[in-house]
């Protein structure tokens, strides 16, 4: 292991009994993870059906004739160029593939959450389920590899001819992901050896040179994906393809202009792919673009491929493509796309509330991307946004109960203009069951269910802390094992004691170091270690010394209602403040507010605020209250002369923004008048 990169903790390493995110993550395991499963098998009345299952359970027959055949068979091929196949006649289905073409990560996605969530908590029959859907997926996988099931069922002969736009690498790379947490949980193989043989598979297709593939994924993924199962088996062909796909991107010829000439007669010798990211070489780019998802997943896959490789200019290309989007293209709540029009990034500075995307995977994406950041460089500056991103976008994706979801999660909402304007479609004012396109609630799972992960890492002598996540934490230092346990109530008092507990050897002297991130939020902190040394190091503070049975590090970091505003170059927040306390951005609700938010203003002076306790969805939750003014609606004249607006003082509700619309339908808004 390299000292200076630090990977993130193996899970079963951990035992979270963390008060706000046990919580979380019981929700998805108790919630999601069967709803998903019911939700791939189209049990779920009322939703789109995912089509997952059937699907793999239709390629396994045919694979399994083409394997008596010993050669290619299909009754009947489908046409292969259409994005989501939808049934005439829904009472009569026909043996086709149906859904969208990457339909097959909605199972990808589901075992990954599964894998999680067994490391925390051991379940034979979620186990159980788990293998019967393995042995599914597994019997549709072609003798040569091949495992995605819309060109096993349609036609073979197609396979890789639209990579731009056909997922089949991004299937790949969701099965991997799938796998390794599935074997890293159970030590079962089976979906490993798979995955590793669609893998092997791609790895002869694609390369320089004759007869090999010289092209990319169309929706990245497979880059950080290889890199994961490279890390798990060793096999160093894993690394090479995703370094391959890396490399090749964005290079000229377009490889997307040979699948499409087409296109290529549209835009001549443009530039062009912005929304694939394939506009240029990928070491030449410095402003996020097109796709917001697909965008985060090729950052995370450059950064662990600099972070191996030691590549200087893709870890300075990675470092100019998150300064960029931390400081031009994220909303505060760390949701990043801010237009609906391709799913995508917009120009800087443009974050428009009422119309934002923000799509809850490409905050996820943003986390992937942040958590590699940190293993190049253990600079609290990344883990700030990690945590932003975490405990507003994401967890604003999922309902306090874990039974419905958001896709896209604006900053401002109006109910009445999600139902009438169409510009604003996208925004839905509650959350969904579920979605035909069912990206986002698998996400969240896998992401939550993970969230050790993500607040832990190791190199051979730190624990680092990201994350004040509490629970029980094993970490080897010079093959000595110590147990530390975390009490963190962070997220109230500000107190976190992280105490040790050998195991083993009874008393340690291992010359333990754990690195504890001092967070952007807190207005100072006060650090007790005892003998132990200690130093502030790109704001994580390293404690070092022979901890004993017994010994520990209490740390309480301050912090108050602040009182945000942002660039004026942002003209949606002009005039405007947000709020927020702690790691939580707030809103204020109709519910607490009445309707017509706009007509609401607050006092600037963080000093005015006043902490309560309010029930949201049956939980105690901090809310703000701050002094305002609310102006009187004046006559539905349209145009008038001028005249200075009556207001009436009043107290104006805030409430965490991962909160919102828990109560109901209801207006809404992030930035208030100040
Ligand atoms: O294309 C696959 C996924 O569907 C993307 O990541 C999401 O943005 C949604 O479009
Ligand atoms: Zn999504």
């Amino acid at each position: 292991m390299n000292k200076t990169n630090p990977t993130p903790l193996n899970l079963r390493k951990v035992k979270v009994e963390d008060p706000f995110w046990k919580g979380e993550m019981e929700l998805v395991r108790k919630e999601v993870i069967p709803y998903q499963w019911n939700a791939i098998n189209d049990r779920v009345e009322g939703a789109e059906p995912s089509w997952a299952m059937r699907n793999f359970k239709l390629a396994g027959k045919i694979t399994a004739k083409r394997k008596e055949l010993g050669k290619a068979y299909a009754e009947k091929i489908w046409p292969t160029n259409i994005f989501q196949v939808l049934p005439e006649d829904k009472e009569h289905l026909e043996d086709r593939f149906y859904g969208f073409l990457f339909q097959d990560t909605d199972f990808s996605k589901w075992i990954e959450a599964v894998g999680y969530s067994l490391t925390q908590h051991p379940d034979p029959e979620l186990e159980k389920t788990a293998d019967e859907a393995i042995d599914i997926v597994c019997a549709a996988q072609q003798p040569n590899g091949y495992l995605d099931t819309y060109y096993i069922i349609n036609d073979m002969s197609k396979i890789f001819t639209n990579l731009k736009d056909h997922h089949e690498l991004y299937c790949l790379g969701h099965l991997l992901e799938g796998a390794v947490a599935y074997y890293e949980a159970t030590g079962k193989d089976k979906l490993l050896n798979a995955a590793r043989r669609f893998a092997d598979f791609v790895y002869e297709k694609f390369g320089k040179g004759e007869g090999k593939i010289n092209g990319y994924p169309g929706h990245e993924i497979a880059e950080m994906a290889l890199v994961r199962l490279y890390e798990t088996t060793g096999d160093g062909r894993y690394l090479e393809l995703s370094r391959y796909f890396i490399d090749e991107r964005g290079t000229r010829p377009y490889y997307f202009d040979k699948e499409h000439p087409e296109e290529a007669k549209r835009h001549g010798d443009r530039e062009w792919y912005h929304y694939y990211q394939a506009h240029k070489p990928v070491r030449e780019q410095d402003e996020a673009t097109g796709h917001a998802v697909r965008a985060t997943y090729l950052y995370s896959g450059m950064a662990d491929i600099a972070r191996l490789t030691g590549d200087e200019s893709l870890k300075k290309a990675c470092e100019r493509l998150w300064d960029n989007i931390v400081n031009k293209k994220m909303y505060i709540t760390g949701g990043i796309g801010a237009t609906h029009l391709g799913e995508a990034f917009s120009f800087n500075y443009d974050l428009p509330n009422d119309t934002a995307y923000s799509e809850t995977c490409a905050a996820i994406g943003l986390v992937f991307f942040a958590r590699r950041m940190l293993s190049m460089d253990v600079d609290s500056r990344y883990a700030d946004v990690m945590e932003r991103s975490l405990y507003n976008t994401v967890l604003a994706g999922m309902a306090m109960d874990g039974k419905s979801f958001f896709y896209v999660n604006p900053l401002e909402v109006r109910p009445e203009a999600c139902h009438k304007d169409e510009r604003k479609f996208h925004v839905k004012p509650v959350r969904q069951k579920w979605f035909g396109c069912a990206c986002c609630p698998p996400n969240i799972a896998r992401t939550v269910s993970s969230v050790a992960a993500y607040a832990y890492a190791e190199n051979e002598d730190t624990l680092f802390m990201h994350l004040y996540l509490g629970g029980k934490v094993e970490k080897a230092y010079n093959g000595k094992t110590v147990i530390w346990n975390v009490d963190s109530d962070v997220l109230n008092s500000g107190k976190l004691r992280i105490t040790c507990d050998s195991v083993s050897e009874g008393i340690c002297t291992a010359n333990q170091t754990i690195a504890v991130r001092i967070p952007d939020w807190c207005t100072g902190y006060s650090l007790e270690c005892g003998d132990k040394k200690h130093e502030l190091r790109k704001g994580y503070e390293y404690v070092t010394g022979d901890f004993m049975q017994g010994d520990s590090i209490e740390i309480t970091f301050e912090h108050k209602v602040r009182i945000l505003s942002s660039a004026s170059a942002v003209v949606e927040n002009a005039g405007k403040v947000a709020v927020s306390y702690g790691p939580f951005v707030y809103c204020i609700e109709e519910k607490d507010n009445g309707k017509d938010l706009h007509l609401l203003s607050v006092a600037t002076d963080p000093g005015l605020a006043k902490l309560k306790k309010i029930d949201i969805a049956g939980q105690e939750i901090t809310a703000i209250s701050l002094p305002g003014f609310r102006e009187k609606a004046t006559s539905n004249e349209l145009y008038k002369d001028f005249e200075t607006p009556e207001k009436e003082s009043t107290e104006v509700t805030f409430v965490p923004y991962y909160t919102w619309n828990n109560r109901g339908e209801g207006e809404m808004r992030v930035w208030v008048n100040r």
